[in-house]
């Protein structure tokens, strides 16, 4: 009886997102697979590994650096993409992010010392979510942001990431650009939904290494999902320097021409806890705080508690919304700033553009940062004016405006 229930409410559900229109936030999903997280604290899985995370840092040779990049990369893999999915197709959706949503953590690692997280929803319509993740102690810093426009076909979910990721290495003044993988989720008919990468990603460093990661999918001769084969080469030179490949929920295999040279696998490398303060001592627009009604009816699978959670939450943000037009204001981000162009970016984008061309990769380009709502950076003025308290009052005033319309 149960069991055709739950049947019926996924055939549904299948149904229904046949016809959503691109942007995930608008898709309705039943409770039961509804996550009590928001997609604010995705940033997180870029650093579950502090270790290698900062590993780029204590290498002097740049060929090196590169090679450590690709490999801390491809180990957030499994976070990013499946973590939530550890028993296989049970992937849910997470809540989205109201404008202003924050994520605010760090991890201590006895290697890598303190890494703080600071992710921030810079744009509701289009969803859009920005990151900085810094280790002053290794002088590594993570900075990018991200949307996604999702469309359905046949029977599955496909996911365009836009957006990308830039990571710097102090030490060197060194850069590399990260492309976002594209994505589709399996499994949907079957009631058993889990994410699939395709097509490639690309890490542009500004030292001249290029590293194109090819996601397989399911591999012909293994039969594995989630298979990947990723190459690193020195800009100009079609010569491989290092092979890579595995499976990115797995493990994986370093070699350079036929000799393997290095491994890691998850099982050997369990993830560090990402620590955050309690929950009442949070921000009131940090995300486990601010949602967390919404995970307790969730957790008690009652829709209708959920719905009228989330409403009081959702129709805040309206009214904000609304005073914020007739005032001929915006809303003021915490920590990040939009900008029109980003020299950074846009150097290292020129050497992509030129090496994919040569190797037979697509021209990575900038997506249109109309579909990020711009382009995002972080803001290290305002890191500093909320460190110092110089924002003090301004950072109470915008709590004090969510608090009141939430109240209304
Ligand atoms: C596609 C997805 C929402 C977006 C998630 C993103 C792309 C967000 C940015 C992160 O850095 C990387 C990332 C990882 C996630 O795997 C990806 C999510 C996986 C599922 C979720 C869908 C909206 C869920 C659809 C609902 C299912 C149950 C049918």
């Amino acid at each position: 009886m149960g069991r055709k229930k739950i049947g019926t409410t996924w055939t549904s559900f299948v149904k229904s997102i046949a016809s959503f229109n691109g942007d995930l936030a608008s898709m309705t999903a039943p409770p039961f697979i509804l996550s009590k997280a928001s997609l604010v604290e995705f940033s997180a899985y870029w650093t579950e590994h502090p270790k290698l995370f900062v590993a780029p840092a204590k290498e002097s040779d740049p060929e090196k650096r590169a090679l450590a990049v690709l490999k801390w990369f491809l180990s957030t893999l499994k976070q990013q993409y499946s973590s939530r999915n550890e028993k296989l197709g049970s992937e849910k959706k997470p809540l989205n992010p109201f404008l202003g949503e924050l994520f605010l953590g760090h991890w201590d690692d006895p290697e890598a010392g303190k890494t703080e997280l600071i992710s921030e929803q810079v744009s509701h319509h289009p969803p859009v979510t920005a990151y900085s993740i810094i280790n002053e102690k290794h002088g590594v810093k993570l900075q990018g942001y991200n949307g996604q426009k999702a469309s359905f076909a046949s029977m599955t979910i496909n996911v365009k990431q836009v957006g990308l990721a830039r990571l710097h290495i102090d030490a060197y003044d060194e850069d590399y650009l990260i492309t976002l993988p594209t994505l589709h989720i399996e499994g949907l008919v079957y009631g058993t939904p889990y994410v699939e990468l395709e097509k490639s990603t690309i890490i542009q460093s500004s030292s001249g290494y290029f590293a194109k990661i090819e996601y397989t999918g399911k591999g012909w001769v293994s039969g594995k999902k989630n298979c990947f084969n990723a190459t690193l080469q020195k800009v100009g030179s079609k010569d491989i320097l290092y092979t890579i490949s595995g499976q990115w929920t797995d493990s994986f295999t370093v070699k350079k021409g036929k000799t393997e040279v290095d491994s890691f696998s998850h099982k050997n490398n369990p993830t560090t806890p990402l620590t955050l303060k309690p929950i009442e001592e949070q921000d009131p627009l940090e995300s486990r705080r601010a949602w967390a009604k919404v995970a307790v009816a969730i957790d008690k699978g009652d829709y209708e508690e959920i719905g009228m959670e989330k409403s009081k939450i959702e129709n805040a943000q309206r009214e904000l919304r609304k005073k914020e037009k007739e005032e001929g204001k915006t809303w003021e981000r915490r920590y990040f700033s939009s900008v029109e162009k980003d020299s950074a970016t846009g150097k290292l984008l020129d050497l992509a553009a030129k090496y994919s061309v040569s190797l037979g990769v697509p021209a990575v380009t900038l997506d249109d940062p109309s579909k990020t709502n711009g382009i995002w950076l972080f803001d290290e003025k305002k890191y500093e004016g909320v460190k110092s308290g110089t924002r003090e009052e301004e950072l109470k005033a915008a709590v004090e405006k969510v608090e009141a319309a939430t109240a209304h």
